[in-house]
């Protein structure tokens, strides 16, 4: 697409129809992951996408989600991945590694793949701020992650088409 500027400018768009996607959600917190996942599976379906393409994998805790993350992605069946967790200061001292080694896998995940895998970690000081962002006066991030999850889906074949090797 041509922007206004005279650049060509490439993005996704926000339609989830036909698309596939894996969650892989962590147990621990559960209460606040549940909500995530509504969050996220409400978006599909505003998005013109549908709950029976998307499938839910569960973890003990955030710190499983990137290896399951890695085997969901490999498989070739998703356009998407959508990892869903809440890491809460307050209730573990390691924290720092529980959260750090999270969101290092899934950068890793996506890099190694090439495959949207998305952060829709909540990484909170105590509960009051994780259910804050799963629904309540900060919106639910797992909403938001679907929401990107869809936008990067739509973008990345176009990326391929355009930035692959010359024919
Ligand atoms: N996992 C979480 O997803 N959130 C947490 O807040 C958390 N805390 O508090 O410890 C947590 N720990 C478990 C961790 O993810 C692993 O399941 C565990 O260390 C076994 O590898």
């Amino acid at each position: 697409m041509e922007g206004s500027d005279g650049a060509n400018h490439i993005e996704g768009y926000l339609s989830a129809a036909g698309r596939s996607f894996a969650v892989v959600a962590s147990r621990f917190n559960d209460f606040v992951v549940r909500a995530l996942l509504d969050g996220a599976l409400d978006a599909v379906r505003r998005h013109g996408g549908e709950a029976g393409a998307v499938d839910v994998v569960w973890v003990p805790g955030s710190y499983e989600i990137p290896v399951v993350a890695r085997e969901l992605a490999r498989s070739g069946r998703y356009d998407a991945i959508i990892c869903l967790g809440a890491v809460i200061r307050g209730s573990t001292a390691h924290f720092d590694y529980v959260a750090g080694g999270v969101a290092g896998g899934i950068s890793s995940v996506a890099l190694e793949t090439g495959l949207p895998v998305i952060f829709g970690i909540i990484t909170t000081e105590n509960i009051e701020q994780a259910i804050e962002r799963a629904g309540t006066k900060m919106g639910n991030k797992g909403f938001e992650a679907a929401v990107t999850a869809i936008e990067m889906a739509d973008l990345m074949p176009k990326v391929r088409e355009r930035g692959g090797p010359a024919a």
